[in-house]
């Protein structure tokens, strides 16, 4: 499993290569700025690369197979020949091929591997890390699907199932990496339970993916007296924020847009640690 030299938990850094992303309102969605963009962003201190050809804001329409292909594997390659470790975030098996091909060193799935029925086997075949998101359905319509018995509980099961179905499907117990997917078909409230109970997410068993930068739920945390959302570019300090709480709590990976502060935050946490445990 890839580890930060820095100690605490890999810091993943965003590049999506989109032009509707909610994050980053499509900033890097030529293949030239989104080169640029993950190399500022290793500068930073990103020990992975996490590029993405699709946007998975609620209400997006699917790009084709081939426009996806088309924004991340120059890029994915561009950065693996810069010695970048790069993860590929889709949802499509041939996409996963293609990045893994290019040199892509991880496979995240935001549907865990539901969205595309060759997508498990394809990650096997691959033997690398693979994300398993908890997802219900596809942006279009998740948001009616955001409904809990008991939302931490239905989430670590549901997780379980699609953990069984990977290593079913030949994926290596230690190539499975687990992320509660903050946002999708999860209400605000939601996504706070998962945070605060993410020792149940953990005892599921795998290394656990924390990616709760620049979302709705800390915009709304952040209202104004208007009780308008913060922008999403003014949620970076709150996201740092779980970053260091995610941190703390045995998160191995946190997926954020700003880089930066979130390295900072590992840092500190683990100094910090390194004082209590010695
Ligand atoms: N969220 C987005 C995209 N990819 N991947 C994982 N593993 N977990 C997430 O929560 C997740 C993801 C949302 O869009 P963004 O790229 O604009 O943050």
């Amino acid at each position: 499993m890839i580890v930060s030299a820095r100690g605490g938990p890999v810091v993943m850094g965003v590049v999506n290569v989109t032009p509707d992303s909610f994050s980053d309102g499509g900033r890097y969605a030529d293949t030239t700025a989104a080169i640029a963009h993950g190399r500022a962003l290793l500068a930073d201190g990103a020990d992975v690369l996490d590029i993405g050809g699709e946007s998975t804001r609620p209400g997006a329409t699917r790009p084709l197979v081939s426009e996806e292909l088309d924004r991340v594997v120059p890029v994915i390659s561009a950065l693996v020949a810069d010695g970048a470790v790069v993860s590929v975030d889709t949802m499509r098996s041939e996409v996963a091929e293609a990045a893994v091909a290019a040199g892509a060193g991880v496979v995240n799935d935001v549907s865990g591997g539901l969205a595309d029925p060759r997508m498990l086997e394809v990650a096997a075949r691959a033997d690398v890390p693979f994300v398993i998101m908890h997802w219900r359905g596809h942006s279009t319509d998740m948001q009616r699907r955001a409904e809990y018995a008991d939302v931490v509980a239905d989430v670590a099961r549901e997780l379980r199932a699609r953990v069984d179905a990977a290593l079913a499907a030949g994926i290596k117990p230690e190539r499975v990496i687990l992320d509660p997917g903050l946002g999708f078909a999860k209400t605000g409230e939601h996504n706070w339970a998962l945070l605060a109970h993410l020792d149940q997410i953990l005892d599921v068993g795998h290394p656990v993916l924390v990616a709760a930068s620049r979302k709705r739920f800390l915009g709304a945390l952040l209202a104004g007296p208007d009780g308008e959302p913060r922008d999403p570019m003014g949620r970076d300090a709150a996201s740092a924020a779980v970053t260091t709480l995610a941190a703390t709590r045995g998160a191995w990976c946190v997926r954020v847009h700003d880089v930066a502060p979130s390295a900072d935050a590992v840092r500190v946490v683990a100094r910090w640690a390194q004082e209590t445990h010695g």
